[in-house]
């Protein structure tokens, strides 16, 4: 078996190397192996100076998220033990140099930390990320990091969980040179140096110069605590841990760490780290499909041509500019074109100003873009992307006119269609070349959300998907594979949340009740924002399209239509569900609660009110029933992937995991019950699904429905 850390000795340097793919996880095997490597490289007379370096793409990204999940579910084990490495790492008789590259994050950085030097490559990031995973970090790097860049900096990096870059690490003190060039020889050349230099070398625990005078220490946490309510919405973890760092700026060393583990074991029991740390290998989980294998050849994506100048095909032209993806946007009319280029430079004006781009980076993008009217070029491009408005009959002409021109179409060539609802299979038999087709649900703006729900068709090529999820992932998205049913898995469960959410104000609540218990449960925004922002003319098309209350027996929502009727679309008219000043703040519009108590009553709906938990039942158990119907038929591969798509893509709060998660926290058989009560009072659209049922009734979760699944997808393959 290979050993995860092995030790050289060359010309009076030890390397430890610690070889634990693929991110060099500090797992338990990796943190015995570095301190027998340590005692390793002291006994050796030989040797004079000690280099630590991770193999493959990267040092230490952490402690190993596996172990914080046992722990997380109850588990005693999985709490990394470092404190005795550390000690002994920062106690050793000879200089020790860590040298990183790829990310340092976590446990990766705390070991850092413990070195006497830190060396880093020009592209090296390194952060404290736990607040991520709803916890704080655990081996003492908020006593360190504080001690190296001062609290101020260490708060900034603790509480927003992102790296920082090597250059910017070396200005604030947290690493003593950058190393172009080969990183191994750079750092032991480094370790010579600093071995010649001096007898004694420095022990980050015993530094205090970088501390804060004790008048300034609460100014900073002040701050702290603003930016984490401002920025960390809800979460515990980033609050919690200016606790630590403020032990860091007022306990003497061992006490701070101790303070440390006490908050870090509390909170890595806590719902939040659960759900988390769901979150986290749920996004990670999403590249496992059936069909598709490390052999699966993806072709290469360089070269993109977009058809459609509007909001969707201007945000996905500039999230394919900013991976440097060379671009051809079409339009019908010069028009069209200026004005979605327009709109482009606009958005990348306003990342200048937030200090996102340089300018030179900005003009770098924009040339990547070429806006041009008619197809000149796009028999170059390797895939092409539909993003016209919803409308079946344009979207199929247009996956015609490109499938049969010569010069716009090629043998390799991918079409894909950005539609949020209509049928793929139709769409691509349109083209004659049904296998290379598929769809990409954009969600707006494209250049800044990271969902995609790649959908495939019955007819698509496992190359094709491949393909498709390897562009995603290109442009630094999280594509979800999804299956063909209308609004495919996102839509399809947000619409009976969004006209749930509807009733309940037919029946008595307000759009602004209705929205503020949602985004007091954590949504990002109301589902009455969302619509005004998305504009209600979207939902209305689709609702047409759709055919959506065909059923004769269904409840149909009165208003939205009547809005529509009227002109108010929302955000883009000024009126919608609500009404906009200029800035673009919703308030409650008199004129639309009139509308719907008149509706109301003509219809003869009788009105009362309601509590939020009534609304949170009513709207995010519907979503979670549609998402059980949607698992069962197929059409997601995994409750997680549902978790992920609402967690990316539609404002679900990632701390409680996701709405399946959610569910299953609730409890299914709480769950199950409340639906069939609103089953029997509000009728048919409350059915129970029959996955939810079957669960229910076992007493299990979605969770294990998705082992079960993995299971018997590999069985079945195999
Ligand atoms: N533990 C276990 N597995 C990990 C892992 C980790 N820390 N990091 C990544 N993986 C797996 C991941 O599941 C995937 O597996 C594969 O590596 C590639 O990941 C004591 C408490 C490092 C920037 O939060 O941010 O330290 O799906 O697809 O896009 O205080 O992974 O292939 O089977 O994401 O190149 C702190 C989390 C832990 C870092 C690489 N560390 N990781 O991104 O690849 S808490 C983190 C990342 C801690 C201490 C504590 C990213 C990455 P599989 P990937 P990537």
């Amino acid at each position: 078996m290979n050993m995860p850390v092995s030790v050289s000795v060359d010309q009076g340097v030890a390397l430890i190397r610690i070889d634990n793919p693929p991110v060099n996880a500090l797992s338990p095997g990796v943190i015995d192996g570095l301190d027998a490597a340590l005692d390793q490289a002291v006994r050796d007379n030989s040797v004079r100076a000690i280099v630590v370096i991770g193999a493959g793409r990267t040092f230490i990204a952490g402690a190993d998220i596996k172990g914080l999940e046992q722990l997380a579910w109850g588990s005693d084990s999985g709490a990394p033990e470092m404190h005795e490495l550390l000690q002994k790492l920062e106690d050793a008789p000879k200089p020790v140099v860590m040298a990183m590259h790829g990310t340092a994050l976590g446990g990766g950085l705390e070991v850092a930390m413990a070195g006497h030097y830190r060396v880093a490559v020009p592209d090296a990031l390194m952060g404290q990320p736990e607040v991520n995973l709803g916890i704080i970090p655990g081996a003492e790097g908020t006593q360190r990091l504080p001690r190296l860049v001062g609290l101020e900096k260490a708060i900034e990096m603790c509480v927003s969980g992102k790296p920082i870059k090597a250059a910017d690490a070396l200005n604030a003190g947290l690493i003593d040179r950058i190393i172009e060039g080969d990183l191994a020889s750079g750092a032991a050349a480094f370790a010579r140096e600093m071995a010649a230099r001096s007898e004694s070398h420095p022990k980050t625990r015993e530094q205090r110069n970088k501390l804060p005078s004790a008048s300034a220490i609460s100014g900073m946490l002040a701050a702290g605590r603003e930016l984490a309510r401002k920025t960390r919405r809800n979460l515990d973890a980033p609050v919690a841990v200016l606790d630590a760092l403020e032990a860091a700026a007022t306990l003497p060393f061992e006490q701070g760490c101790a303070r440390e583990r006490e908050i870090f074991l509390t909170l890595a029991k806590s719902e939040q780290a659960k759900a988390l740390i769901h979150a986290f290998f749920a996004e990670r989980g999403v590249s496992k499909v059936p069909g598709i294998s490390k052999d699966t050849v993806a072709a290469s994506v360089n070269r993109v041509g977009i058809v459609g100048a509007g909001t969707m095909g201007g945000g996905i032209a500039m999230a394919c500019a900013n991976a440097g993806i060379a671009v051809r946007v079409t339009d019908a009319t010069a028009n069209a074109l200026d004005a979605g280029m327009a709109t482009i430079r606009k958005n990348y004006d306003v990342s200048v100003k937030r200090g996102r781009f340089t300018p030179a980076m900005v003009e770098e993008r924009m040339a990547r873009i070429v806006p041009q009217v008619g197809y000149d070029g796009f028999g170059d491009v390797d895939l092409v992307i539909e993003a016209v408005f919803e409308n079946m009959a344009l979207k199929k002409e247009i996956a015609g006119f490109v499938a049969s021109s010569r010069e716009v179409s090629q043998s390799g060539q991918l079409y894909t269609t950005n539609t949020s609802t209509l049928d793929i299979d139709e769409i691509a038999a349109a083209t004659g070349r049904p296998s290379k087709v598929l769809g990409l649900h954009f969600f707006s703006p494209a250049n800044v959300m990271r969902l995609v729900e790649i959908v495939r068709g019955k007819a698509t090529s496992p190359e094709t998907l491949a393909t498709a999820m390897a562009f995603a992932k290109r442009i630094g998205k999280v594509g979800v594979v999804v299956g063909n049913c209308p609004g495919f898995v996102g839509n399809r469960m947000m619409f009976p949340y969004m006209y749930e959410a509807q009733f309940l104000v037919e029946d008595g609540a307000t759009p602004q009740q209705v929205d503020e218990a949602l985004t007091g449960f954590g949504m990002a925004m109301g589902i009455f924002a969302v619509d005004d922002m998305a504009g209600l003319d979207v939902a209305w098309r689709v609702r047409q399209e759709l055919n959506q209350f065909s059923d004769p027996g269904a409840r149909k929502p009165l208003v939205a239509d009547r809005l529509c009727e009227m002109g108010r679309f929302g955000q883009k008219t000024g009126k919608g569900w609500y009404v906009y000043g200029d800035d673009r703040k919703p308030q409650p519009d008199p004129e639309v609660l009139a509308l719907i108590e008149q509706l109301a009553a003509a219809n003869g709906i009788g009105r009362r009110s309601f509590t939020n938990e009534e609304i949170i039942e009513r709207t995010i158990y519907a979503l979670i029933n549609e998402g059980a119907r949607v698992l069962d038929e197929g059409y997601a591969l995994r409750a997680a992937d549902i978790d992920v798509i609402y967690t990316n893509g539609y404002g679900f709060p990632a701390w409680r995991g996701g709405p399946m998660f959610y569910a299953d926290r609730v409890g299914l058989k709480k769950i199950y019950d409340r639906v069939s009560t609103f089953y029997r009072e509000l009728g048919q659209r409350w059915a129970p699904a029959p996955l939810l049922e079957r669960l229910a009734k076992d007493g299990t979760t979605f969770k294990e429905f998705d082992k079960r699944r993995a299971s018997s997808v590999v069985g079945a393959s195999s």
